[in-house]
């Protein structure tokens, strides 16, 4: 809805600069030192026209700050939104763990949230095909534990020294400063092409879980194998999962690729349009428990992060719940400073010796202190425990808590006042007691060599239409890629995952023959059943909730079905936004006025989950004509969009090209007994029967 501005005291001087004061009852501006302004128009001047005087510190003071406002951005996950929220405890693990957070059933632990895209810069758009990262900051009363995941639970390397040449081969070529936020590009599947390692992870990828429709329907993952310690210092290995209680959905790739210039914010717009609406996020977190037998016995290595523990082998046990009910303040100071640390663990967690973890738990504490430009970022609120910290360590930039007291070193003789903290041998940290020999080696171990069998797995576990994703988007990445030989090479590791599967890509690449299968270091299996849990489809969550439906008005459009869907939107707790020839709104066929919140060229429909054409013959005339309204209609056929639509509207349709292929997914609206069953029908989110009449690969 659009905002009112409120009255202001603007005046304009004599020279013309536009002035407000206090009057109002606002309060007065100062500098950092605390001195009012008295103008921060003018810069201090010798004579009206005259230069700058240097003692102006009203003026360089503000312009010093500006100039120094930036930080280094993350060198991945630059790109990210952050929200506050609580962990809720559902089922204690008092048991397996020893950790605080998962003792009282029902507790609530506060946390801060980031999602994040891994490739782009801090102004990439944020339906890049990619990785989104999920990283979650709980402030547990016995410290900060941090679990930085992300929404593939598997990852493209297996050693942590491998991490700086994945990062800079899928980032902008160093030569040509492009392409932004992409790994459509040839030193990206350059380096793929030459790690079989990334060959599970690639297939995650290219399938539709890289382009989420949004933050809040996703799913996210710790990655590693952890491990949880009890208090007798028993330990059970964990993997943790985050579930999205609104279910998981994607976007097509073709939309995608439209998102990121109809509204690049796409995914933080959502996040914080769903919070100050007041239908929070929501997910669920389980853990899948095993110990060192089920280990041995395993498939796979479980320290090896390009392997994944299937669900039905080990089911996910849900213990609590994350709810973001709260945006931040200000972006920068939480989203922007908020620090992450693998390393940030607390009693009763721990880790396991997968190389990937192992190097992350160097990288992240290292990283802060380049970005955020010193020792003291667990100072900044947002990085702060909300449980006491009583130390030593004191000084450097921006100390803002140093400890008070004369001591400040210990062992020392002071009594409990002066003498400041203590070790607890009770309570404090206690790393897992864990057996350790052998040779001082640069070595990846033997058991890490299987690179094809859980990329096959995932790819035998997805629907069809889910599995053509994959061979779209691998074609179209490897469209991307200038060298032949690259394009090959990856086609080679395909046939070691699913020989159709690469004849499908080379095809279409134009290549004249399959090439020889790459050489794999282990035999790949062909025997693992397909998973269900690791398909988006199979787990539709078969309700609208939480969606947005697009409605296109014109004037005279019928003012009953209009009220008769806003009515269902909000029974089936989705948002609807209006759209029409100009955002000042319509006239209703009652006479009634109502008001757009999108003009047609600001709300394309590839921003909604479905989408109404509530025209009139007059209004259809004036709309029919015009390539944005002809998108509208198109683009939501072309993207197996669920499609209402007055009979008014059918001349748009025609010349949109699809009126004589209109089928199940699309619904006649003539009144509200047709709305009710329209409404029905969305909780399938796509009629994906439709993509292989609309695509011409297929
Ligand atoms: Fe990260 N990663 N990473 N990563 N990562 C960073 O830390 C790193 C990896 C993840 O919202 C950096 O504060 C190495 C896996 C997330 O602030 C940096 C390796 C997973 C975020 C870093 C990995 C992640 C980061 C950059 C290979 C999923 C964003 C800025 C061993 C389990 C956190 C920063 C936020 C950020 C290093 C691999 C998740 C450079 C060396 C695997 C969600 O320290």
């Amino acid at each position: 809805m659009p905002e009112k501005t409120p009255s202001t005291d603007l005046h304009l001087d004599e020279g013309g600069a536009p002035r407000q004061s206090t009057k109002l009852g606002h309060k007065p501006m100062t500098t950092q030192q605390g001195v009012p302004i008295s103008d921060d128009q003018n810069h201090l001047k010798g004579g009206q026209r005259g230069p700058m005087l240097a003692e102006d510190f009203v003026f360089r003071e503000k312009m010093f700050h500006f100039d120094h406002e930036r930080i280094p951005e993350r060198v991945v996950h630059a790109r990210g939104y952050g929200a506050h929220g609580y962990f809720e405890t559902l089922d204690t693990l008092e048991d397996v763990t020893a950790a605080d957070i998962f003792q009282r059933k029902g507790e609530k632990t506060p946390v801060f949230t980031r999602f994040s895209t891994v490739a782009g810069n801090k102004g990439s758009p944020d339906l890049a095909r990619d990785v989104r990262g999920f990283a979650v900051k709980f402030y547990t009363k016995e410290g900060n534990w941090d679990l930085v995941g992300n929404n593939i639970p598997v990852f493209f390397i297996q050693d942590a020294m491998k991490f700086p040449d994945l990062i800079h081969s899928a980032k902008a070529e160093p030569d040509r400063g492009f392409p932004q936020a992409q790994t459509a590009h040839d030193n990206f599947w350059d380096f793929i092409s030459l790690s079989p390692e990334a060959m599970h992870m690639v297939m995650w990828t290219m399938s539709d879980r890289a382009i989420p429709r949004s933050l809040r329907f996703m799913e996210g993952f710790g990655v590693h194998t952890f491990r949880f310690v009890n208090e007798d210092g028993k330990s059970t290995f964990v993997k943790f999962h985050w579930k999205p209680k609104l279910g998981m959905q994607s976007v097509a790739w073709n939309e995608a690729v439209k998102i990121n210039g109809a509204d690049p914010d796409y995914h933080r717009r959502d996040m914080w349009d769903a919070i100050q609406m007041g239908d929070y996020p929501e997910w669920e977190l389980g853990v899948q428990l095993f110990d060192q037998d089920f280990a041995d016995s395993f498939d796979f290595d479980v320290l090896d992060a390009t392997k994944l523990i299937p669900e039905e082998q080990i089911p996910v046990r849900i213990v609590g719940r994350m709810v973001l009910d709260r945006v931040v303040d200000n972006f920068f100071a939480e989203t922007e400073q908020v620090a992450f640390c693998t390393q940030n663990v607390v009693r009763g967690i721990d880790f396991t010796n997968d190389p990937l973890l192992q190097g992350r738990n160097f990288s992240y504490l290292d990283t802060q202190l380049k970005r955020l430009g010193g020792p003291n970022f667990t100072h900044i609120p947002v990085n702060r425990p909300q449980c006491p910290m009583r130390h030593f360590q004191q000084d450097g930039h921006m100390a803002m808590t140093n400890p008070s007291g004369r001591a400040n070193y210990e062992p020392n003789s002071w009594g409990p006042e002066e003498g400041g903290p203590r070790e607890d041998h009770e309570k404090g940290y206690k790393s897992y007691i864990e057996p350790m020999e052998g040779k001082k080696q640069r070595v990846r171990p033997e058991s890490f060599a299987d690179h094809y069998s859980q990329a096959r797995q995932f790819y035998i576990s997805q629907t069809a239409i889910e599995q053509k994703h994959i061979a779209d988007a691998l074609t179209f990445e490897l469209s991307k890629v200038k060298t032949i030989a690259i394009r090959e090479r990856l086609v080679s590791h395909l046939i070691n995952i699913d020989e159709k599967l690469a004849k499908k890509v080379a095809d279409r690449l134009g290549m004249k023959s399959l090439p020889e299968a790459a050489k794999p270091a282990a035999t790949p299996r062909t025997d693992l059943p397909a998973s269900d849990a690791l398909s988006i489809l199979k787990n539709a969550p078969g309700t609208f909730k939480g969606r947005k439906l697009g409605v296109y008005l014109t004037d005279g459009a019928d003012a009953d079905l209009l009220a008769a869907l806003k009515s269902e939107a909000k029974e089936a707790g989705a948002q609807i936004e209006l759209i029409s020839p100009e955002v000042g709104g319509v006239e209703l066929s009652d006479g009634s006025t109502m008001e757009a919140d999108q003009k047609i060229d600001g709300g394309p429909s590839v921003l909604y989950d479905a989408v109404v054409v509530l025209m009139s013959d007059e209004g259809v005339k004036k709309v029919r004509n015009d390539a944005p309204s002809r998108d509208f209609v198109a683009d939501a056929f072309a993207n197996c969009k669920f499609i209402g639509y007055t009979d008014a509207a059918l001349p748009l349709l025609e010349k949109a090209g699809i009126a004589d292929a209109l089928d199940k997914g699309c619904t006649a609206l003539t009144g509200s007994d047709d709305v009710s069953a329209f409404f029905k029908g969305l909780g399938a989110l796509r009629y994906w029967d439709r993509e292989m009449n609309v695509d011409l690969d297929a």
